[in-house]
């Protein structure tokens, strides 16, 4: 029966019915969903890795016991698991094995913008491309055949608009394949340089036979226009844009599988159009490969390689009416993001910007603490840089630094790419003062599970790391555990951490004020006849505070009674009420 999917559910629907049996991934949007609906059949083993090489690798194991297995993660992601990722393509899989990656063009929840086409060029390995979320279902159920046919890892390529964006789809059954038993085989699976050189070729002559299957595989598919005098090379999203703005105006070549290219096809479409133009989003990796092919090629020209595109992004460079869209009667005020009321991270963030330190951030929920008024972050880069960071940023800036200085992690993130940089300045000595956002959650990403929370992907109880512990072990004596809603306590507790003359980790815990067990206390109430517009309440960003006619005011509708602003007030102004 025909029925909505969201893209990322599509992908995992796929997985059910390609028979996968093991799913390891990492959060990060747009991908995420993936594993969440993926978890949802109980015929999947689904779960959360501590960060994407895991992931990866995981599914590698799992493809070498004979079994289809899956990893999903963004782009940035990718970066993570490149290692694993190159060589694999060198052992190839036993079961199959399906890599999704999804592109966040527009970076609308990203720290930068990638083209994941690169990594399938330069891992040698096949990538497919929905467009929508049927052949997301499709493409997932064919990445397998591919997998096992051509002993490959395939990636299959996602991006915001096809992730997440709903379309029909018609699912089918589940099937069982046929049982692929491990059998030991060195030169194969043990990639050391002798048999590493053995396989180079191997992967080379794959590539051919890839090329060779794209030419006539019905995943490329050429379209019939009325006019000649232009011919469309896309993919993806931008193949529905084309198809929006032009309808059946120019002949269209829609790639399934942007690589390995199919040449031929390529070469044919070409010569039989006057003008050949590439549609693509970021990069022109298309249109370079058309112009490897010898191809004269049109693209970038017309085609910024920043953000998405759009239907009449694309109307506008081939000439063609505007497509017509919904405009507001009003405009949408600019929401800038804010940490929510109640956010256990705002607490610890008013003491950094109070105390003037240097902080050095890293990625998730605690980022907004850059955001003004609390704009007490220096430095953002990737997951897992803070910690690396403190101590590079400490070997070069001399000790006095040592004392105002501070790394800021989140559980998740310290889990995913935190601990080794914890280990380098135990190991190498610098004194870093580290600060863990230990909110019990993945927050940034949708409140996923991590090894910190004692649960696991199917909310089932499971093994809690223990964070004290973990950095006792890495070689951090000192550790201290304060709760970030108390403001005095955390101010006194990163001076004297940041005071010590060792390295010293600071746990702020509370859970994420979003997590459904958390209890809220009733919302603050005003004294109208003692505020005195001072505005001190206001100097925590707190979206439930606004001051009105010269008085704070509290949104009782948001305000879940955390009694931070409480503590700024001079003039008691501001009362919890009994819980
Ligand atoms: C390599 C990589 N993988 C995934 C992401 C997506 N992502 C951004 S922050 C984050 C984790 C945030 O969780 P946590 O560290 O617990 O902080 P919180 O948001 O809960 O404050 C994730 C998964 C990313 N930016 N980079």
């Amino acid at each position: 029966m025909k029925t909505l999917m969201l893209g990322n559910e599509a992908v995992a629907r796929g997985l059910y019915e390609a028979g996968c049996s093991v799913v390891s991934s990492y959060p990060g949007t747009p991908s995420t969903e993936i594993t969440e609906y993926a978890a949802k059949y109980p015929e999947l083993y689904a779960e959360w890795a501590p960060n994407e090489k895991v992931a990866m690798e995981t599914a590698f194991g799992a493809s070498l016991a004979g079994k289809r297995s899956f990893c999903g993660m963004k782009h940035v992601g990718l970066n993570v698991a490149a290692d694993p990722l190159f060589t694999l393509s060198y052992t190839g899989v036993n079961g199959g094995l399906v890599i999704a990656v999804a592109d966040d063009a527009g970076m609308h929840s990203s720290q930068n913008e990638q083209d994941s086409r690169h990594y399938a060029r330069a891992a040698k390995l096949p990538m497919l491309e929905p467009s929508d979320s049927a052949e997301a279902l499709q493409f997932t159920k064919l990445a397998y055949t591919l997998s096992e046919q051509f002993d490959t890892p395939v990636l299959l390529k996602m991006c915001t608009r096809i992730a997440h964006s709903q379309s029909v789809v018609e699912p089918g059954e589940r099937v069982e394949p046929t049982p692929k038993p491990y059998e030991k085989d060195g030169a194969k699976y043990i990639m050391m340089p002798g048999n590493a050189k053995r396989r180079h070729p191997v992967v080379e002559e794959r590539t051919a036979h890839l090329a060779a299957w794209a030419e006539t595989a019905p995943v490329n598919r050429l379209e019939p226009g009325r006019d000649h005098s232009v011919g469309i090379l896309t993919s993806s999203t931008s193949y529905q844009y084309v198809k929006e703005a032009l309808g059946d105006t120019y002949p269209v070549l829609k790639l399934g599988m942007v690589w390995p290219l199919p040449a031929k096809l390529v070469r044919d479409f070409a010569a039989a159009v006057d003008r050949l133009v590439v549609v693509e989003e970021l990069d022109g990796f298309l249109e370079g490969e058309c112009r490897n092919l010898g191809l004269t090629v049109e693209g970038k020209e017309h085609f910024s390689p920043l953000g998405e595109l759009s239907q009449n992004q694309v109307a506008q460079a081939m000439g063609a009416a505007p497509v017509p869209t919904i405009s507001l009667d009003e405009a949408i005020p600019a929401r800038p993001p804010v940490m929510c009321a109640g956010c256990p991270h705002r607490g610890l963030f008013y003491t950094l910007h109070k105390l003037g330190l240097t902080v050095l951030g890293d990625i998730g929920c605690y980022t907004l603490g850059a955001v003004p008024p609390l704009a007490a972050i220096d430095s953002t880069l990737c997951m897992g840089a803070s910690v690396s960071g403190i101590h590079g940023f400490l070997k070069a800036a001399g000790h006095e630094w040592d004392h105002k200085t501070v790394a800021v992690i989140g559980d998740s993130t310290f889990m995913h790419s935190g601990i080794t940089g914890l280990v380098n300045i135990a190991y190498n000595e610098s004194n870093a003062t580290v600060i863990i956002l230990d909110n019990s959650i993945t927050g940034m990403t949708g409140h996923q599970q991590n090894p910190t929370t004692g649960f696991n992907l199917k909310g089932d109880p499971c093994t809690k790391i223990d964070l004290e512990s973990l950095c006792h072990a890495v070689g951090i004596r000192r550790v201290a555990v304060v709760d970030p809603y108390d403001l005095a306590a955390c101010r006194k507790v990163i001076q004297e951490e940041l005071a010590a003359d060792e390295p010293s980790v600071v746990i702020s815990r509370r859970p994420c004020a979003l997590l459904k067990y958390v209890k809220h206390n009733p919302p603050l109430k005003v004294n109208a006849d003692k505020c005195v517009g001072c505005k001190a309440c206001m100097q925590i960003g707190c979206p439930a505070i606004a001051v009105k006619d010269g008085k704070a005011q509290v949104d009782d509708t948001l305000c879940v009674g955390c009694g931070v602003c409480e503590q700024l007030c001079k003039f008691d102004a501001l009362r919890g009420q009994e819980g």
